[in-house]
């Protein structure tokens, strides 16, 4: 078995990869592994193994068909969470998303196609849905991103779908809630915060902090992907969720209690373009056809990333964006 896994130098990607090589994927222990990663700000070689004869890794673009055309042949699956996935970073400019999120998703799909790929699996999320009051979003829920990184991934997703009815492509597509856990990029909230407080700065919370997010454990979302490729119906889509569900507030309590810090460093900050109010997906069909169920506890999955953050500050001390977060007027917040 040969496995193409775009993005596998990311956040989740790199966690994917890692299992695999770790053999926690019963039947895959001895699958070989093509990393195809671009290296972005967001992505590192040294998230993965450095020498590991299963894995190969190649730096370049999803968008390159020349290259892919190249690169996919002998593959029998490919597994695309490559991205751009910073909600922040699409409102100041969405180009790099439409780039990668859209023309890069077809590129592949279309490189898939001619090649006779036998799996492919798009990694998508919540967000293509929008945002919910109440209740949970089911996969026929209409779509209705908010923000441009959300429309560049409903898009993907449209795409995916076309190539299955038009082409008979043999994908499946997944879409999880917020994931946490190491190896995550200091711009979202759970490393921002965690690192802005272990050097003592503010956080800043957007808006009144009342949005919700479900949090997923980024090992757990990594089994559900593994589960759509070896289990999901083609032309199907798959939710991951079972997390915890939060307000940003409730959020950044936990976070200053576990890295030790006081309530007074967190700030209200002007909010976020079109933030969305709540996220919360129904995945009671990955649980019926595919055994899907979340194994890592909340309580002990943030106090094991928080402790990551503190054992590995040469990770992510370079990667900070110092002043970013003094962005728009800031007020502290009363508890
Ligand atoms: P990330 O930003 O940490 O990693 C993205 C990776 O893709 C990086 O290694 C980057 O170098 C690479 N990349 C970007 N553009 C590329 C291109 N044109 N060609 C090749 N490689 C390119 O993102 P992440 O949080 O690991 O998210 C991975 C996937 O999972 C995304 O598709 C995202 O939409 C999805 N997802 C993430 C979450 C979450 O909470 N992190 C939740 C649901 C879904
Ligand atoms: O500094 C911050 N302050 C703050 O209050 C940041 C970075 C975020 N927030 C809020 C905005 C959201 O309500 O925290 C919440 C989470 O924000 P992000 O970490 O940026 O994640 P989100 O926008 O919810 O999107 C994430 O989950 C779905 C990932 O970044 C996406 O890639 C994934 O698709």
């Amino acid at each position: 078995m040969r496995i193409l896994v775009t993005g596998g130098a990311g956040f989740v990607g790199s966690q994917y990869v890692r299992t695999l090589l770790d053999g926690a994927y019963q039947g895959y222990e001895n699958a070989e592994i093509t990393v195809l990663d671009l290296l972005t700000y967001a992505g590192r070689r040294t998230n993965l193994p450095v020498a590991d004869r299963r894995l190969t890794f190649v730096q370049g673009d999803i968008g390159d068909r020349g290259l892919l055309l190249d690169l996919l042949p002998g593959h029998d699956a490919v597994v695309h969470f490559a991205a751009e996935s910073h909600v922040d970073r699409s409102l100041e400019d969405a180009s790099p998303f439409t780039t990668t999120n859209v023309l890069g998703t077809q590129t592949l799909l279309e490189c898939c196609r001619r090649l006779g790929i036998g799996r492919i699996v798009q990694v998508s999320t919540d967000e293509v849905y929008g945002t919910i009051a109440e209740g949970s979003w089911s996969e026929e829920h209409p779509l209705l991103p908010n923000s441009p990184y959300a429309a560049s991934k409903a898009a993907a997703d449209l795409l995916a779908r076309a190539y299955h009815r038009s082409y008979g492509l043999p994908v499946v597509v997944t879409r999880c809630t917020n994931n946490y856990g190491p190896y995550q990029h200091v711009e979202k909230v759970i490393p921002r915060f965690v690192t802005n407080l272990l050097t003592d700065q503010p956080v800043p919370l957007y808006g009144d902090g009342l949005n919700v997010r479900e949090w997923l454990h980024v090992a757990d979302h990594c089994r559900g992907v593994q589960l759509a490729l070896e289990k999901g119906r083609e032309g199907e889509i798959y939710h991951f969720g079972g997390g915890v569900e939060l307000t940003n507030r409730e959020l950044t309590a936990l976070l200053v209690e576990l890295c030790g810090a006081s309530w007074d460093a967190v700030r209200l900050v002007t909010d976020r373009k079109g933030h969305d109010r709540r996220y919360c997906l129904d995945d009671g069909k990955a649980r019926r056809e595919l055994g899907y169920a979340p194994q890592v506890s909340f309580e002990s999955g943030l106090a094991a990333t928080v402790s990551w953050y503190q054992d590995n500050r040469a990770w992510w001390a370079e990667r900070m964006r110092p002043g970013r977060e003094n962005v728009g007027s800031t007020v502290a917040v009363p508890r």
